[in-house]
């Protein structure tokens, strides 16, 4: 199998699409069984199923290669930062959509959808990936489709080229790296240092502002040719939703949290006035106050409970390495040796004057074995658990890489549980039996009353604090921008309506409009139109977890170990190896009972509740 794999793409493999992998499957094992079942399974399909199986045969045939030859280009341009990477990114994403988008490839899918009754399930799936993909880049319009390519890859250049200069009276200026920011926003208790750091933060937004109005406009005019009311709703279209559903979804849950979310600001609001030794704010909280550059996870802020204390002996290849294990542990095998060469896991060394990515991501290079990740790890808590999560989505890749799952199918059940895979084994690495088991508890931490450890998992990560964010701002500012509801020279204004609505949280100051705050945000410029799905992921995340502790470890959501349980992996794995096979409500249902809701999440926190509002007595709760 090796060889094979190192020889390149094997073209068998792309044969085996639809009902074909799947009568490969049903009489595997048995020499006479196998050709008998195939056989049959011939028999019975209507010609119109063969059709299309040839059809989404011959197109992974030509556009597999040129995909992993585009994951490649734009592998090089987000490690390595230069004009000449993302010209070449660009160039070899419009080969990918050339074949993708043609013009044959949209009739032939349309017609072959309009006839669904004679198709196979895992033949509609598939049809209907290979129908949003070609929505993207509808051969129909090359010309938009090129510049939209070409205005893609010049925004990303200008992102993750992009150095933050930080002026101070006094003295000299410095270039601060994400993480520096970051670090300052978690760890300063000057308010005028903070003030400093947080508007260096803001300062990326400024040149990727025109870029942004641009993309709008050319991913709106490639959605509406293909029939889809905007950019917002061809994104939405891979849940099987409309905008207006997606929209009622997202509010439902964010609803569902809120009355936790305004406990916790009231707590954090006088938790933060106490430690700047400030006046409490009336109502929303300052912007550069919080420990992050969007308010979107509070890390840091119970005192007592130094989630950093534990890494500060530790390597940063540590890091990835314990995150390794904890999979390895439930029964997930080993990274293969190719992602450790090939990831890009470790901050670039200043004085080598390469640019990177500064946020972390997973690829699928070729849809097969070659897994990698960019990340910029540093030992300490937040990269701890974005190891984790990255290492989901590897696993996730390496789970549903197998024969039985045509490529077009080697996608999560849907983009949500990608997203919470990882994170649900984040969350499993915060309980302390297992933080404990692997010395990662300090004394303190360890003595602390349960209450401070929920506080803390309430604030950090993707958890409570997170879905205002996701839910609320990302998403509705998202929909609001493509809908174009939002006027070009009101972007901040925007913005900050919904930061103030969902979030509770005020700019300090002026936002004029030459900046553009929204654009700070990295899933604006190059993940656009899909950030519900860090929200609806996170909930997943809690039903799932609620479902291994309880049914399958019998142990407390809060208090529970999965490291070394090869049960909690079973489980998992069953879920992962589907890829996009099934839909994924009847995949949620089967795995927990339940559909999607946060029930889980809001039972998890019950006793923090409690507490909050004790805590909270007298005070007003809320900021409108
Ligand atoms: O972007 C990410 C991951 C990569 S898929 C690190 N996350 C969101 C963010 O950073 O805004 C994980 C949580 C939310
Ligand atoms: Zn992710």
């Amino acid at each position: 199998m090796k060889d094979q794999e190192s020889r390149g793409v094997d073209r068998r493999e792309f044969l085996r699409t639809g009902i074909t992998a799947a009568a490969a499957v049903a009489g595997a094992g048995t020499g006479a069984g196998l050709s008998t079942s195939a056989a049959m399974a011939a028999a019975a399909r209507p010609p119109i199923e063969e059709v299309a199986e040839t059809f989404l045969e011959e197109y992974v045939r030509d556009v597999l290669p040129l995909m992993v030859a585009s994951n490649e280009a734009s592998w090089t341009a987000s490690t390595d930062v230069s004009e000449a990477h993302s010209a070449a990114q660009a160039s070899a994403m419009e080969k990918v959509y050339e074949k993708a988008g043609a013009r044959r490839v949209i009739e032939e899918t349309s017609r072959l959808l309009g006839q669904k009754d004679q198709l196979d399930d895992l033949t509609i799936r598939q049809l209907e990936k290979v129908r949003l993909a070609a929505a993207e880049a509808p051969g129909t319009l090359p010309d938009v489709v090129r510049a939209r390519t070409q205005a893609e890859a010049k925004q990303a250049a200008t992102q993750d080229g992009f150095t933050y200069t930080l002026k101070r009276e006094g003295k000299p200026d410095e270039h601060p790296s994400a993480n520096a920011i970051d670090r300052a926003l978690i760890n300063s208790r000057d308010l005028d240092e903070r003030l400093a750091y947080w508007q260096v933060a803001k300062t990326i937004g400024e040149p990727l502002r025109p870029g942004i109005l641009r993309l709008r406009d050319l991913r709106n005019q490639l959605a509406r040719a293909m029939g889809f009311d905007d950019f917002f709703a061809l994104q939405v279209a891979d849940y099987g939703m409309t905008t207006a559903e997606m929209i009622a979804l997202c509010d439902r849950l964010a609803a569902e949290v809120k009355p936790l979310y305004a406990q916790l600001h009231a707590w954090a609001k006088h938790a933060l006035a106490k430690r700047y030794k400030a006046e409490p704010p009336a109502g929303k909280i300052p912007a550069h106050w919080l420990p992050n550059r969007w308010g979107q996870n509070w890390p840091g802020l119970v005192e007592g409970v130094d989630m950093d204390a534990p890494f500060k002996g530790k390597t940063k290849e540590y890091i990835a390495e314990q995150a390794e294990r904890f999979y390895v542990s439930l029964g997930f095998p080993k990274l293969p040796p190719s992602f450790w060469r090939k990831s890009d896991l470790y901050p670039a060394d200043p004085k080598s004057g390469r640019k990177k990515n500064s946020h972390a991501s997973a690829w699928h290079i070729d849809l097969r074995e070659d897994v990698r990740s960019l990340m910029s790890i540093e030992p300490n808590n937040e990269w701890f658990g974005t190891a984790h999560h990255e290492l989901g989505h590897i696993y996730y890749y390496i789970s549903y890489s197998r024969p039985e799952v045509p490529y077009l199918l080697r996608a999560g059940a849907n983009r949500a549980f990608h997203e919470g895979v990882g994170d649900l084994i984040g969350l499993a690495s915060g309980q302390r039996p297992y933080l404990k088991s692997v010395g990662l508890l300090t004394p303190e931490a360890e003595a602390a009353p349960a209450v401070n450890f929920l506080l803390d998992t309430a604030l950090d990560g993707s958890s409570v604090v997170f879905l205002p964010f996701a839910a609320g701002t990302m998403t509705h500012f998202e929909r609001d921008f493509y809908a174009g509801t939002i006027a070009d020279a009101k972007l901040n204004e925007g913005w900050w309506d919904h930061v103030g609505a969902f979030q509770g949280i005020a700019p300090p100051g002026d936002r004029p409009e030459t900046l553009c705050d929204p654009a700070t945000k990295t899933h604006i410029n190059d993940d656009p139109a899909q950030y519900y799905d860090y929200a609806i992921g996170t909930v997943i995340k809690f039903q799932l977890h609620d479902h291994i502790a309880r049914e399958i470890l019998k142990q407390d959501p809060r208090d529970c170990n999965y490291f070394g349980d090869a049960r909690v992996g079973e489980f998992l794995r069953g879920i992962l190896r589907l890829g996009a096979t099934r839909d994924w409500n009847a995949v949620l249902r089967e795995a927990t009972g339940e559909s999607l809701t946060a029930r889980p999440m809001v039972a998890y926190f019950e006793p923090l509740m409690e507490w909050l509002k004790g805590q909270n007595a007298g005070r007003p709760v809320g900021w409108q």
